[in-house]
């Protein structure tokens, strides 16, 4: 939908992909945009569901809003992330197929992947391998995700989109450390250790896997290019093609923060996928790639992070 005109629904609009969805579409002059909270539409509510798509019948919808969490929280609430995310994506297409909505997007996740996949991986890999066993609830709910986009699509005539973005960071990320990812883990520790002036930092894991990182508002950027372009075909990757060890992560977080200290690997940890880097060939030929450099999305994460302290500020 090219024109500000249409109006466009983001579920999960308070979360770090949401928000980043409600900044790139208000840049771009869309003003019809309805980001409602949790206390205005529990997502988990069928009946709810129906109902608040029934009344605004959004021109587009954005399924932004997951149970999301980095490898401990998937290995640790596995039952949570299984049901809650298999009831919001199916509360949602449903609720927009009975409602004549159209277009949407649905956004999943590269853990989709089997551990084992060539790399880069292509969209075609899906469902030809195992999948990673600490995030399997969380990567089998986001199948069954584009599995109903697609089958909606072919028995009701829908053109309903699925995206794989890789590992995420930016603006309104998850600082909690038991919960969050492994990017904003690593900010949040070293700028304790630097303000706390300890010796070292724990990593956890061998520091050996790769992880692929896309800034968020560069996939925000890429979601509405794709939704302006009409595109209506199949799962579409979206990362930057380039992936760094967890060590190298590490060291790029000591280096924007400004920590100085050691690093030490916590073995007792989950290591995870040793490697998930999504082939982005197919966004490419869309005409999109990303801008934002590693470095550079790091500082400007470190920068919004709610516990950052401006150096004026602290002088
Ligand atoms: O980001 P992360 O939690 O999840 O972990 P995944 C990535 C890697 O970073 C693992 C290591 O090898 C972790 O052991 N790591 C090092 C840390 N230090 C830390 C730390 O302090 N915290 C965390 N969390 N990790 C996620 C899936 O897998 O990928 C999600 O669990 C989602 O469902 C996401 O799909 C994109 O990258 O392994």
């Amino acid at each position: 939908m090219n024109l500000p005109s249409g109006k466009i629904l983001i579920t999960g609009a308070r979360g770090m992909v949401g928000s980043a969805l409600a900044r790139r579409l208000a840049a771009g002059g869309y003003t019809q945009v309805l980001t409602p909270g949790r206390a205005e539409l529990d997502l988990l509510d069928q009946r709810a569901v129906h109902a608040y798509l029934a009344e605004h019948r959004p021109d587009y919808l954005f399924i932004a809003a997951a149970k999301v969490g980095g490898i401990q929280a998937n290995n640790q609430y596995r039952a949570d992330f299984l049901y809650q995310n298999l009831l919001i994506e199916a509360n949602l297409i449903h609720g927009a197929h009975l409602a004549g909505v159209q277009r949407l997007m649905f956004l999943g996740s590269s853990c989709i992947y089997p551990r084992d996949c060539p790399q880069p991986i292509r969209e075609e890999d899906l469902l030809t391998g195992p999948l990673e066993p600490t995030n399997e609830p969380y990567a089998i709910a986001k199948i069954a995700g584009i599995k109903l986009c697609e089958s909606y699509n072919r028995q009701y005539g829908r053109q309903y989109v699925s995206v794989m973005p890789t590992n995420l960071y930016g603006p309104n990320d998850n600082y909690d450390l038991a919960n969050s990812h492994v990017l904003p883990a690593l900010l949040r520790k070293a700028h304790d250790a630097k303000l706390r002036g300890d010796a070292t930092y724990t990593v956890w894991g061998s520091g050996t896997p790769m992880r692929e990182f896309l800034y968020v508002d560069d996939l925000a950027d890429a979601c509405v290019h794709l939704m302006q372009t009409g595109y209506d075909g199949p799962l579409v990757n979206i990362g930057t093609g380039e992936d760094v060890t967890i060590r190298e992560l590490a060291q790029t977080v000591m280096d924007v923060v400004g920590f100085a200290g050691d690093i030490v690997f916590d073995a007792s940890k989950p290591d995870g996928t040793p490697r998930k880097l999504l082939d982005v060939s197919r966004l490419k030929a869309l005409g999109w790639t990303a801008r934002t450099d590693l470095k550079t999305g790091i500082r400007l994460a470190y920068e919004a992070a709610p516990f950052y302290v401006d150096a004026a500020e602290a002088a």
